[in-house]
């Protein structure tokens, strides 16, 4: 997380260049549009950017909020718009995906062919018994078939539930539980740092006795695997044989398009669900304006894995609705050499970057003789996403990746959110270092007190989104009360309807420009990914050595937090284990139990945690003994000693 004072003295301002100027996507009259009429805005951006099979009459039903209903009365399918329009309107030969995968094969696929193989897919999936309002769990490496996986569900008006290829086979199923999905897809296995790790087997495991009738395997690491007859299909035998020929149905604009689980303040997973018109519009409205996005000449690259909310949005649905060119990769950054990406750069020409905080500050830490070596002179437009971005970040993502001139996207969005909601707008403003700036047109936010009062310039407080926006959560699948709990009841009795409660905390300068400061909830950021406390020490109290645990994000100069674990042992079990071997094994149980993303950087094992007298662990005294700080007041601890106990156990742990 950013240091305030750090970010109180940056005061680097970067404005557009004359030239980036002149050619703009995002002009002044965009921003003036928005303010005059927001919900006509919307409308016209809809019609503008998608092909509607019956056009809406209605924007927005907020007759039941949070519920919101964009363009309601309107039908559209979501893989026409992203697919068969740009070969009906002559650019079926303009390359859509560049894949590259690890061991350095490759695959174009343009638009035409891209199209053909999504009709092969949905004919496939419909022979499987998929229709309608299904659900399909998706488990895959980032491989060409995810994309066209995602695509032909969408195309059936069926749902998709991605589920990242690192969680583990435990998540895996409660996710596939929670969404009762009947097929689940995914690959023998996938390349990650030189090697194939396996993906069907965790699959194998995880759908043992729940709703899943049949797993599809794509062929891609070409490793062994168990097979169940009846069950079991290669992608390549029921994709390959199927028909090229497939009209795609209109759907209409509330259709459920998506689940995908996120981290939130409780063990369980929230399934946030999204539907099609008001998505769509929104991730094509701001990968074209945020990006600068000219179709015909630009190569985007967004390197989030498909299982994220940026994969969707930004790999998927916002470029491909856009008609733009991309590169899709499926390795780390640093195989087989730290140069990857920027070779990649290099290879493709790629104009316009995003990334995460975390990729740039580790590409820091190397050294820019590695990024130095490649022609990155393509590149005109960065973005950021994921956390904060601090400002010497940010400075040398321009001067070494974005040649000392491209302008830095930092963009403030969120599973929820469905797209971009904040960002400076690269041919308008004047970009500060480590700020996001202010919200897209069409937007309204606010920083407000506990009471939801809003605060004044220069001051701190809370992240609200006043009004509804098109590519908003519709719900939590299966769990509305929780929908409205976390994100509406804080702030739901304020003047003009209830407020969305983002969870970050954030700050506005002088000029009213916002400085995001951070979850101020119990949700931990790991190098951009979610991750929650609760959940974690879930996992950890599951062990039988375990009696109780707290865990804290720390900070971590790459990762920007860092899963630290504090935990007792039972009595009995104590003896037996010695610290380092308890911590190791603890460990190994949490990459097992949700995922080697969510393994703690370190565990300390302690004799008692701090507790508040009312029995609450004390975090934030926690989080002061991970960050090595000095022990503040404990005057509310309930036993003052606890934290002496605590600090003599790690010196002692070394
Ligand atoms: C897109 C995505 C959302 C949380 C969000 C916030 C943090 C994302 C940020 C940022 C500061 C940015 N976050 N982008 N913080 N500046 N540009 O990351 O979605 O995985 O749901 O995480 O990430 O804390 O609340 P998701």
């Amino acid at each position: 997380m950013n240091s305030i004072d750090s970010l109180l003295h940056e005061s680097r301002r970067f404005p557009p260049s004359p030239e980036f100027v002149a050619n703009a996507v995002a002009t002044p009259a965009l921003a003036a549009a928005a303010a005059s009429d927001r919900l006509g805005f919307w409308g016209d951006q809809a019609r503008e950017l998608l092909h509607w099979h019956q056009p809406f009459t209605e924007v927005l039903d907020w007759s039941n909020p949070p519920f919101a209903k964009w363009f309601a009365d309107g039908r559209l399918n979501v893989a026409y718009n992203c697919l068969d329009r740009h070969v009906l309107a002559g650019n079926g030969d303009r390359v859509a995906l560049h894949w590259e995968g690890e061991p350095g094969d490759s695959r174009s696929l343009t638009y035409a062919e891209l199209t053909a193989e999504v009709k092969k897919a949905a004919n496939a999936l419909a022979a499987l018994g998929v229709v309608r309002g299904d659900r399909i769990a998706l488990y895959l490496p980032v491989v060409p078939e995810a994309v066209i996986a995602m695509l032909a569900i969408a195309r059936l008006g069926a749902i998709h539930s991605v589920v990242f290829g690192g969680f583990s086979a435990d998540s895996l199923r409660a996710r596939i539980d929670d969404a009762q999905a009947k097929l689940v897809i995914t690959a023998d296995g996938g390349w990650r740092k030189g090697k194939v790790f396996p993906l069907k087997a965790t699959v194998d495991a995880a759908v043992e006795g729940t709703t899943v009738e049949h797993v599809l395997v794509v062929r891609r690491g070409e490793n062994d695997v168990e097979w169940t007859e009846g069950r079991d299909l290669w992608w390549h035998e029921a994709v390959g044989t199927a028909d090229a020929e497939h009209e795609a149905e209109a759907f209409e604009s509330e259709n459920p398009l998506f689940i995908l689980y996120t981290s939130g303040t409780t063990g369980k997973p929230k399934g946030i669900l999204h539907s099609s018109g008001g998505y769509l519009t929104q991730v094509a409205y701001t990968h074209k304006n945020v990006f600068d996005l000219h179709p015909e000449t630009d190569v985007y690259w967004c390197t989030a894995d498909v299982g994220w909310i940026t994969g969707h949005s930004y790999v998927v649905y916002g470029p491909l609705a856009n008609g733009a060119t991309q590169v899709l990769y499926e390795g780390t950054p640093d195989t087989p050499h730290p140069g990857r990406w920027w070779e990649l750069i290099e290879k493709y020409k790629v104009s316009i970057f995003y990334t995460a905080p975390t990729a740039i500050r580790s590409f820091m830490k190397l050294g820019r003789e590695i990024p130095d070596a490649f022609d990155l002179s393509s590149i005109r437009v960065l973005g950021s996403v994921g956390e904060p971005i601090n400002p010497e970040a940010w400075i040398w993502y321009r001067e070494v990746i974005g040649g000392g001139h491209a302008p830095i996207v930092d963009t403030w969005w969120q599973t929820e959110t469905g797209a971009i909601m904040v960002s400076p707008l690269p041919g308008i403003t004047s970009l500060k270092p480590g700020s996001a700036q202010t919200p897209i047109p069409g937007i309204e936010l606010a920083v407000v007190n506990d009471d939801g009062s809003p605060v004044e310039k220069g001051s701190g407080g809370l992240l609200v989104i006043t009004q509804p926006w098109p590519s908003m959560a519709r719900g939590i699948w299966g769990d509305n009360d929780r929908f409205i709990e976390t994100y509406w009841e804080k702030f739901a009795d304020a003047p003009g309807g209830p407020l969305y409660f983002a969870g970050d905390g954030a700050r506005l300068d002088e000029d009213g420009d916002l400085w995001l400061l951070g979850r101020v909830d119990d949700v931990m950021n790991v190098s951009g990914h979610r991750l929650s406390t609760a959940e974690i020490e879930s996992a950890l109290v599951s062990h039988p050595i375990v009696a109780e645990s707290a865990v804290v994000g720390a900070h971590d100069e790459t990762t920007g937090q860092a899963v630290v674990a504090f935990v007792i042992l039972r009595a009995e079990h104590a003896a037996d284990h010695t610290p380092e071997q308890a911590s190791a094994v603890l460990r190994g149980h949490v990459a097992t139990s949700i995922g080697a993303i969510a393994r703690p950087r370190e565990i300390f094992i302690v004799a008692e945690l701090p507790k508040t007298r009312s029995g609450k662990i004390m975090r934030r005294l926690l989080q002061d003994v991970a960050e090595g700080r000095a022990i503040g007041d404990t005057t509310t601890l309930a036993d003052t000693s606890v934290m002496q106990i605590i600090s003599d156990r790690m010196d002692a742990a070394g």
